[in-house]
């Protein structure tokens, strides 16, 4: 296999026109993740262990200028004792995966935790499973996993699949497709920490949350799928059909054994469930913007099933 600097032009192409075209502001923080880009801001010195602050070595501290400043407001005496397994599904998200991953590092470096990515991809046909290793290989095999199924079988199950992997106290679930942009993450944890909630779910639909660069067409799907779930399910969140959630993961493992859904409906299912079964829900204000890359998977078949599914949870 070719080493992932040598592959990247071909997963990642000319991001700056890309993001503009979409409507993505490329600011300090929404630059490109490739390697060649990280080296670039770095003195050009051969890596050492030392001067390495992803890969420490567990008898010496890396130096103080090296390390990543904790969030003061999240880090109560045990925090340290936490670790996330991010759950990525992914289908057909070959340009946006080095993104995800880049950001999710970043996000959880500037709380200072401990991390595992779970990628579980269905035999994506646009070789997302072959960026998935590179990535791998440049982060480690301690922070990406690689979960593949050999087939298409559906974000709920792939959430199924993936937890079997998991390592972590916590479980986190975003869309792998930078809709849901992992800077978020810390207000996530931070809101967990302060409340001690068993599940913080991200919402687009109060004030300081929101959605852009979907047609009127897709917000409108959206806001009435919402809509129909609040008034058939009353769930007591505002945004029951997005999936950028933090769980802990007793929570998340004893909800899923009552799971049915299999498709997009998981969503609005986990939180009825949760509710049903006393889980604690707090909530954290999102922007969500439109995928920066590749096509949405949301069909006329899936909005179809969402209607169907919707009628069947009022009976859980
Ligand atoms: N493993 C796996 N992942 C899937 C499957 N369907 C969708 N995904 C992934 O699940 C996430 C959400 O899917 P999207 O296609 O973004 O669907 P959406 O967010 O509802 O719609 P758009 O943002 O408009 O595309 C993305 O990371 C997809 O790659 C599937 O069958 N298997
Ligand atoms: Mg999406």
């Amino acid at each position: 296999m070719a080493p992932y600097g040598a592959r990247k032009r071909s997963f990642l192409p000319n991001s700056s026109s890309h993001a503009k075209k979409r409507g993505h502001r490329a600011g300090p923080t929404q630059s490109t993740p490739c390697r060649a880009h990280r080296q670039a801001k770095t003195p050009p010195t051969i890596p050492t262990p030392a001067s390495t602050p992803r890969r420490r070595s567990p008898t010496r501290q890396p130096p103080q200028r090296l390390r990543t400043t904790p969030h003061p407001a999240t880090m109560p005496p045990n925090a340290t004792a936490d670790k996330f397994s991010v759950l990525l599904p992914t289908y057909n998200e070959r340009e946006n995966l080095p993104y995800m991953i880049y950001f999710l590092d970043a996000a959880f470096a500037s709380i200072d935790a401990d991390y595992e990515i779970i990628i579980v991809d269905d035999a994506s046909p646009d070789g997302t499973q072959a960026v998935a290793r590179a990535l791998q290989a440049d982060f480690g095999p301690r922070k990406v996993v690689l979960a593949p199924r050999p087939s298409r079988q559906g974000l709920g199950s792939a959430y199924m699949h993936g937890i079997k992997h998991a390592t972590g106290n916590f479980v986190l679930i975003l869309d792998a497709d930078m809709s849901h942009h992992p800077k978020f993450i810390p207000q996530f944890v931070k809101m967990q920490r302060e409340t001690g909630c068993d599940i913080v779910t991200g919402t687009r639909y109060v004030s300081e949350g929101g959605v852009h660069g979907w047609t009127l067409r897709r917000k409108l799907v959206s806001r009435v799928a919402n809509y129909l779930a609040h008034v058939m399910l009353q769930p007591g969140v505002s945004d029951l059909t997005g999936s950028f959630r933090l769980y802990r993961r007793d929570c998340f493992e004893s909800i899923m054994q009552k799971m049915e859904a299999r498709g997009y409906v998981f969503q609005m299912e986990i939180i009825v469930r949760a509710r049903k079964m006393g889980y604690s829900i707090k909530e954290v204000p999102i922007t969500f913007v439109d995928r920066l890359f590749g096509e949405s998977k949301m069909g006329t078949s899936e909005i179809a099933q969402y209607l169907a599914q919707l009628w069947k949870l009022v009976w859980v």
